[in-house]
C-alpha cells in the first residue's frame, strides 16, 4: 500500500473527465487500496481517482464512524441509475478543497451500479451521508467539484483563496 498525494484546486486535471475502467485488475485493485489508505490518513470519508491524478472512473468510501468497525466500499464505473425526488442538503468539504465548507443540495436517495474490487457488477442504494458521499465522489469523475454547485461568487472567493493560498505556500506541503 501507498499514501499518493492529493491534488488541490484549481489543477486542471480536476476539471478533467475520467476515463472508464476496462476491467478491474490487479493494478487496479492496488490503486483502489492505495486511495483507501490515502483517505483514511487525510482523513476523509470519500476519494475519486481524479484526486491522486488518476484520470479513471475509480472511487472509494468509508463513511462507518470513527471508532467503529472500517467498512470501504471499492467502486469502478460507478453509475448513478436512479435518484429521489426529494432533496437533502449537507455541508460539504473536499479533500482537494482544502480547509473550505459549503451547503450543498442533491437527490437525498440514489441507487448506484458498479463494479466492484472483484470485477462483480453490484447495485446498492444510497441514503444520507452515503447518497450525498457518492454522488460527490462521481462529480470527481466527471470533473465536477462541490464548489461547482455553488454560486459564481462563492465559488470565485473560494477559487481566489486557494490560488493564494498556493502562491504563498501556505497550509500545503512544499511542492
Ligand atoms: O472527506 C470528505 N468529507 C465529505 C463531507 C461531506 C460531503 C462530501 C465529503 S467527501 C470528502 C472527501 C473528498 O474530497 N472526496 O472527494
Ligand atoms: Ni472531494
Amino acid at each position: 500500500m501507498a499514501k499518493l498525494p492529493i491534488l488541490v484546486a484549481p489543477d486542471p486535471r480536476l476539471a478533467k473527465k475520467s476515463a472508464p475502467v476496462l476491467a478491474v485488475d490487479d493494478g487496479i485493485r492496488q490503486l483502489m487500496d492505495d486511495m483507501l489508505e490515502t483517505m483514511y490518513a487525510a482523513p476523509g470519508i470519500g476519494l475519486a481517482a481524479p484526486q491522486v491524478g488518476e484520470l479513471k472512473r475509480v472511487i472509494v468510501l468509508d463513511i462507518a464512524p470513527e471508532g467503529e468497525a472500517p467498512a470501504p466500499l471499492r467502486m469502478a464505473n460507478p453509475e448513478i441509475v436512479w435518484v429521489s425526488d426529494d432533496d437533502a442538503e449537507y455541508n460539504e468539504g473536499c479533500l482537494s478543497v482544502p480547509e473550505h465548507y459549503a451547503d450543498v443540495v442533491r437527490p437525498a436517495s440514489c441507487v448506484v451500479k458498479y463494479l466492484d474490487e472483484n470485477n462483480q457488477q453490484r447495485e446498492i442504494t444510497a441514503e444520507g451521508l452515503l447518497a450525498t458521499c457518492v454522488q460527490h465522489e462521481i462529480d470527481h469523475l466527471d470533473g465536477v467539484l462541490f464548489i461547482d454547485h455553488l454560486t459564481s461568487l462563492k465559488r470565485n472567493i473560494i477559487l481566489r483563496k486557494l490560488l493564494k493560498a498556493k502562491k504563498t505556500g501556505a497550509g500545503g506541503v512544499p511542492a
